[in-house]
């Protein structure tokens, strides 16, 4: 099992629900490699001091949430040369016409207009070497990345075609419920940890009266009435925050707050969220203090991605024909 997320700045609750609790319980029964994709984040400019806190505070919310450096291999992408060196021969399964139709590129591209560099371009590419070092056959994340794994099982089919049976083809899976929770002031974008309106985002490490202020002015709509459909996606996506935080559907929320107003809604949606942070903030707080556990527990991480990675690398080498010595 593979899955990563970009330490592009405070994770959300959408990267929480939608990754990284699904993750939890994957630990128990599957070989996982869990990285910190830093490699990714620089497709897009990250203040270099910025980039080194937020990999740490990554390192220790992934560990505060619950993963155990046990069962799993944490660790930094660019600890890892492998997954330059795979995206590298990648690239060469790929074609530009895909790479390009891609909506997160496309998105990305309108968002930084100025900067479409081709890192960015490049980018479900790498994340294919990513998920095919490790042979994973799952790799959890939201729906937004459906379409990035979509592509590397592409390419892996490819390769396999031409050089023989060498990549497992990887299933995304996707959790029907937190999937996609959606900004809180534009419910038609997803909730996301760069926007730059910071009301849009509840972030992991937001305190409670923070996580309080932002669901009460999230948007909603005039007619009071609880309930989830398509013309109103701003309470819908509060009930599917309520229920993914809960651990309810929305149909089990949508009873509880049945005859009760957005106010008593939004209040407990707050309350909700806060109740579940609360516990996470604090261990993140206590590991940050221990700098030199973390640093442990990302050195083992990646000698063991290391070792799985330059097997498979060197298969790879040695099936396009780079010459490899005696
Ligand atoms: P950025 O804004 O920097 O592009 P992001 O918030 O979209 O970042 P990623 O690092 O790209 O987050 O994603 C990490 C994981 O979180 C992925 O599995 C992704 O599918 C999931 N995810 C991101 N946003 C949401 C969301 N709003 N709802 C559910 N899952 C999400
Ligand atoms: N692009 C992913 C982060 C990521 C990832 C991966 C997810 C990088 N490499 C490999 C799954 C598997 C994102 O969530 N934006």
């Amino acid at each position: 099992m593979y899955s990563a997320v970009q330490p592009s700045g405070n994770l959300t609750i959408g990267n929480y629900t939608g990754a990284i609790r699904n993750w939890l319980a994957m630990q128990d029964e599957y070989d996982c490699f869990f990285a910190i994709a830093d490699m990714h984040a620089i497709t897009v400019r990250q203040e270099p001091a910025e980039l080194r806190r937020h990999t740490l505070e990554l390192a220790a919310t992934y560990l505060a949430c619950g993963l155990d450096p046990q069962k799993c291999a944490l660790y930094v992408q660019s600890h890892v040369p492998q997954h330059a060196e795979l995206c590298w021969v990648l690239n060469t399964f790929t074609y530009v016409g895909e790479a390009s139709r891609m909506t997160q590129f496309k998105d990305k591209s309108q968002k930084h207009a100025d900067n479409i560099n081709m890192g960015l371009m490049d980018y479900p590419v790498l994340m294919a070497a990513d998920i095919l070092l490790y042979l994973a056959d799952y790799v959890p994340v939201g729906v937004d990345q459906k379409q990035h794994v979509e592509l590397a099982r592409d390419i892996a089919i490819r390769f396999n075609n031409r050089y023989g049976e060498t990549f497992r083809v990887p299933e995304p899976l996707i959790k029907r419920d937190g999937a996609s929770i959606r900004s809180l002031q534009d419910p038609a974008k997803k909730m996301s940890k760069s926007d730059e309106n910071p009301n849009a985002a509840v972030f992991l490490t937001d305190d409670r009266d923070t996580v309080m202020r932002k669901f009460k002015r999230a948007v909603t709509d005039s007619d009071n009435r609880v309930c989830a459909s398509e013309d109103k996606p701003g309470v819908t996506n509060l009930l599917t925050v309520y229920s993914a935080f809960v651990g309810c559907t929305v149909e089990e929320a949508e009873k509880t707050f049945e005859g009760r107003g957005y106010g008593d809604f939004k209040l407990a949606v707050g309350e909700t969220v806060a109740d579940v942070l609360a516990p996470i903030q604090a261990e993140q707080k206590r590991l940050l203090a221990d700098r030199a556990y973390l640093d442990g527990v990302l050195k083992g991480g990646a000698e063991r991605a290391y070792k799985v990675a330059r097997r498979t690398l060197s298969k790879v080498y040695r099936k396009v024909g780079f010459y490899q010595g005696d």
